[in-house]
């Protein structure tokens, strides 16, 4: 199996420096979240290479609160716990991420959000879209503007149950890489089409795979804000 041995330590470094002296924030803070078991924890491992997430084996939800981990001291990526655990723990969990969305910070004497961006990791081929939906709409798209959102398909090599998995050369054959950008634009389509809201075409790519993680990243470069949340302005 070929191994993308993508380093996100120095990716884009600079560019990302730029930005936030542009913005004033050390580090900016990025929240991650989507759907139990939609592959946050190895999304992290894989963009630090190295396990700092605990991943799940089972169907236990393994992230019941929140942790931090800093990439190159520059974002400061905040796991939360998956929707998707029943109707009373989603409506705990989903609290959780709307009370860390409205989470606030006083500097200059201006009241700003402390989360800068949210990226929601899905998984396309979940049984439970509406859990994702949900997840995506109701609880993030409502709190915050939709251009601080990056939408990230993980598994992609078990979009389709695995078929068209070139595990080989660890990436899709055409007809899988062709069905994951149908995929993708469908679900920008959906969610136009249920709130009008136009986001980013979601990024595809493969957490245990290690594939795609370059374009993972480019995503959430090209979206990071260049000014703060000012909550006293905006209410989300
Ligand atoms: N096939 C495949 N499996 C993956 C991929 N990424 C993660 N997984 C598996 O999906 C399962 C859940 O992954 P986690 O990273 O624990 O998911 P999570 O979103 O953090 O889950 P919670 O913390 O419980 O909400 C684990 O068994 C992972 O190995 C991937 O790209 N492909
Ligand atoms: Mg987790």
């Amino acid at each position: 199996m070929t191994v993308n041995n993508f380093n996100s330590e120095n990716y884009r470094l600079t560019e990302i420096k730029e930005n936030l002296d542009k913005m004033g924030v050390y580090p900016l803070d990025v929240m991650i979240t989507g759907v139990t078991g939609a592959g946050k924890s190895t999304t992290l491992n894989t963009l630090f290479n190295k396990e700092v997430a605990s991943v799940g084996l089972g169907c236990d939800p393994m992230t019941m609160n929140l942790d931090a981990y800093n990439l190159h001291g520059q974002l400061r990526l905040w796991d939360t716990p998956g929707l998707g655990d029943g109707i009373n723990q989603d409506k705990i969990h989903s609290k959780k991420l709307i009370d860390l969305l409205h989470k606030t910070y006083v500097s200059s004497s201006k009241t700003h959000g402390f989360i800068d961006m949210v990226i929601i990791v899905i998984e396309g081929s979940n049984r439970d879209m509406g859990t994702t939906f949900q997840l995506i709409i109701d609880v993030i798209l409502e709190n915050i503007e939709p251009e601080r959102v990056v939408i990230a398909i993980n598994k992609a090599d078990m979009a389709k149950k695995g078929r068209g998995w070139d595990s080989q050369n660890n990436e899709p054959t055409q007809g899988l890489e062709d069905f994951l950008e149908a995929q993708a634009e469908a679900i920008k389509i959906r969610i136009k089409a249920s709130c009008g809201i136009d986001i980013k075409k979601p990024v595809y790519y493969s957490a245990d795979n290690h594939y795609n993680i370059q374009s993972f990243m480019d995503a959430i470069i090209d979206a990071m804000p260049l000014s703060r949340r000012n909550l006293l302005l905006h209410s989300a």
